[in-house]
């Protein structure tokens, strides 16, 4: 026992050293929510290359794609604690932290990609000092392609989907399906397949991408292009960590943010057709929205803009004037 008492702290210490991030030749953890398949989830890796490279193998970020390290709704709380260095997430799910990361959710808000680029510099100052925080840093953002309908009919009015069970992936959809009169259900990009051949959902509003990496043609009929929002995720990394990194690697890894930045507005313009190409390939039928439901959805929009900005009109006043400047 007394063996114990002496032998426990000097443990508990070494432990604490072995854990403290060194500045020189460290290995890093980037959780990613995606899979391979995906555009953001390929940045990740060459935004990790960059910086292998730059700094000689001094900073070597291991990158852990499709939640295989932390599951999607740990990964901000686990760069926060430090448990890993730096992480991905999809700015939505953080919804309910602050207002501020739902506006990456609300539809019809921003439909284009000039529109959400414009719409994510009004938005990051805020964005910014929220994650500081938090006690994190943003390093870059990856837009995915603009989310549309997915369902197992033809829709031409919300009448027709009304009752039914819609995925949610964040507190915004879930808003978004209640108003649309239909049930939200959270379900994650893996288990979106059998969600849908066991009846747990009937309808999702996501990109062309996750319904081609998840063979939606197996399960669905219907891809209707509302395109009504352009959702992104970001990678945050622990602000004590990165301090602690001489200047040089600082700045390795800030240009490769940048680098990574850029190419995900480059490069989704063509995922998307790429895509949506994918699913009329095979077989699913690929349809611009009727009048009527571009109206009904835009006027959702509508309230759903509204009800955001009264949750923190200090905060998103400002931001939403930027936007529409
Ligand atoms: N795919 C992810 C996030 C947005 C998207 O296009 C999903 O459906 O969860």
């Amino acid at each position: 026992m007394k063996l114990l008492k002496t032998l426990l702290p000097a443990m508990a210490f070494t432990a604490a050293a072995m854990t403290a991030p060194s500045t020189l030749a460290a290995q890093w953890n980037m959780p990613t929510p995606y899979g391979d398949a995906n555009l953001p989830t390929q940045i990740a890796y060459g935004f990790a290359e960059d910086i292998k490279e730059s700094t000689g193998g001094e900073l070597d970020i291991k990158v852990h794609s499709g939640a295989s390290l932390i599951k999607h709704p740990e990964i901000p709380r686990a760069v926060r604690t430090g448990q890993v260095q730096l992480g991905e997430v999809f700015i939505g799910i953080m919804g309910n932290t602050h207002p501020i990361f739902k506006h990456d959710n609300i539809p019809f808000l921003a439909t284009d990609y000039e529109q959400a680029h414009k719409l994510w510099e009004a938005a990051k100052p805020e964005i910014e000092k929220q994650l500081n925080k938090e006690g994190l840093m943003l390093l870059y953002t990856v837009p995915w392609p603009a989310q549309s309908l997915y369902t197992k009919k033809p829709v031409n009015s919300l009448a027709d989907i009304a009752g039914t069970k819609m995925r949610a992936y964040s507190p915004s959809t879930s808003r978004l399906a209640d108003l649309m009169n239909t049930t939200p259900t959270t379900v994650q990009v893996p288990d979106i397949p059998q969600a849908f051949s066991t009846g747990i959902i009937d309808a999702m509003i996501t990109s062309p991408s996750t319904g081609a990496n998840g063979q939606a043609w197996d399960y669905l009929s219907d891809f209707t292009e509302i395109k009504a929002w352009i959702p992104k995720n970001f990678v945050v990394v622990n602000k004590r960590a990165f301090k602690r990194l001489d200047k040089e690697t600082q700045k390795a890894i800030l240009d490769a943010a940048a680098k990574a930045e850029a190419r995900g507005w480059d490069e989704v313009v063509a995922q998307e057709a790429k895509d949506t190409k994918t699913l009329a390939d095979n077989g699913i039928t690929v349809t611009k929205p009727s009048e009527q439901l571009l109206n009904e959805l835009q006027a959702i929009g509508v309230t759903m803009t509204e009800e955001w900005e009264a949750e923190n009109p200090q905060a998103l006043t400002p931001v939403l004037n930027a936007y529409r400047q």
